[in-house]
């Protein structure tokens, strides 16, 4: 049989994403208040910036902006993070790029599955920042080996999400049939479950170890703990929450504002408080978890690895000034202070080496194909042959990532680990090796620098 009868992995994606956001509209009806506010944002402002709204058509960036979420879960065992992977392969997601959280006091490692081909970002670029809890940074050995005991005993996939991955790599692929099976059976592994599988003493107990622990192991799955829409204005996404008397953190997370956006800010509100249900006692104890929250995000240039360095560059003098971290009321000071050594106009980003962009050829261009076969690509933008826009940061960033987490840890855990990054045993237990987001950037901005040359 042809391969056509299977559905584009890409397809399956978008089926996801979509049922993952009507789930979590149910779950956490804060969070539909947030895409409403982010598609009045993007409204308002493709509306005033024609030119902007016509760069993201050209980028294939437009369409899928209303669709354009990210969100994130936490695992337990390298077993749970292996089967994440080849659920995710199913739906055309790869692990990219290995975050070191240790290192801001959260005992985790992580990585983001998403698509990394042009067409693909294009059909829906849903990612999922994904956890991996490093039990051997719990210092508590009782307490440690219990986690480990209740993890091994739970199953965080049905048997139909199970059989259905198998199905996919044996067969490679999935019908429309079993692909809307899959979907629904991937959906369950996410869920929200307010019945905990410990006993409120040992929630307290791993709760002491780090919240993060407690929100790990206490629960039947990896419930999503937020899913994020894409803002083309942040600042006005945070003024907008504030104005809804939304309980806004304080500040938004990465550059500061400026004319050319580059990689990601981020703001978020504080995870809920729920009721968690714990087994034991007579008919149970009642408590309260604060995992689920909501956040925004805005997306900018891609950066070379110079430019990338000289972000973090910045951003550390910003976070050093006074030994305040990002806490100090004059951050916001400090930190556009700082970056007015960051270039802010495209030529120079460009020029200089400090972003990724994609070429294309204007009407000019096409329309004078002996002068753009002479020309280098600077030349070409120069002579108005070329276009060279900005390839967007399909990625995260650990220090925007840490703040995050740290909000809705109550903001009190700071202490450091004394581990190192492992990226080796990150990757030994998901049984892949994660792909370098700087190869995928690079890759794509050769593929337009090619296609000026063809058709
Ligand atoms: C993940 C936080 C990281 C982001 O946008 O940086 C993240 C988590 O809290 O599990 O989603
Ligand atoms: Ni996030």
């Amino acid at each position: 049989m042809s391969a056509d009868r299977f559905v584009s992995p890409d397809d399956i994606r978008s089926l996801f994403a979509q049922a993952m956001s009507t789930m979590y509209r149910t779950e956490v009806p804060l969070y539909g208040t947030l895409v409403d506010l982010v598609a009045e944002i993007n409204d308002a402002v493709l509306t005033d910036n024609p030119a902007l709204a016509e760069q993201l058509e050209r980028n294939d960036e437009r369409a899928r902006l209303a669709q354009e979420r990210h969100g994130a879960i936490r695992v337990g065992t390298a077993e749970e993070l292996a089967t994440l992977g080849r659920l995710f392969a199913v739906m055309g997601m790869y692990p990219i790029g290995y975050y070191d959280l240790s290192v801001a006091g959260v005992p985790v490692h992580s990585t983001a599955f998403r698509p990394r081909t042009a067409s693909a970002l294009a059909a829906n670029p849903f990612r999922v920042f994904t956890s991996l809890l490093r039990l051997e940074l719990i210092e508590d050995t009782a307490l440690r080996e219990e986690s480990a005991r209740i993890l091994a005993r739970r199953r965080i996939f049905t048997d139909e999400a199970l059989a259905l991955i198998d199905q996919a790599e044996r067969e490679g692929g999935l019908d429309q049939n079993d692909a809307r099976r899959f979907v629904l059976a991937a959906l369950e592994t996410f869920r929200w479950h307010s019945d905990a599988t410990v006993s409120l003493p040992t929630y307290q107990a791993l709760s002491n170890a780090h919240r993060l622990v407690a929100d790990v192991v206490s629960f039947r799955g990896p419930h999503i703990n937020h899913l994020t829409p894409r803002t083309l204005d942040i600042d006005a996404a945070q003024a907008g929450m504030l104005a809804r008397g939304i309980d806004a953190k304080a500040v938004v997370e990465g550059p500061p504002p400026r004319r050319c956006p580059i990689l990601l800010r981020q703001t978020s509100f504080k995870a809920l408080e729920e009721t968690v249900n714990f087994p034991d006692g007579e008919g149970g104890d009642a408590g309260t978890h604060t995992a689920r929250f909501g956040e925004i995000e805005q997306r900018g240039l891609a950066l070379t690895p110079k430019g990338r360095a000289l972000y973090d560059q910045l951003l550390a003098q910003a976070r050093d000034a006074g030994g305040a971290g990002s806490t100090g009321q004059d951050y916001s000071t400090r930190l556009a202070a700082a970056f007015t050594g960051f270039p802010d106009d495209h030529d120079t980003l460009r020029r200089e080496g400090l972003g990724y962009y994609r070429y294309a050829l204007t009407e000019a261009g096409r329309n004078d194909r002996a002068a753009v076969a002479d020309l280098p690509a600077e030349a070409l933008v120069s002579a108005g042959l070329a276009s060279a826009d900005p390839i967007v940061y399909e990625d995260f960033l650990p220090v925007s990532a840490a703040g995050i987490f740290q909000s809705n840890l109550g903001g009190e855990e700071q202490r450091a680990y004394a581990a190192h990054s492992n990226r080796d045993a990150f990757e030994k237990a998901l049984g892949m090796q994660v792909e370098d987001e700087f190869a995928i950037y690079e890759r794509l901005q050769q593929e337009s620098l090619d296609s000026l040359r063809v058709g």
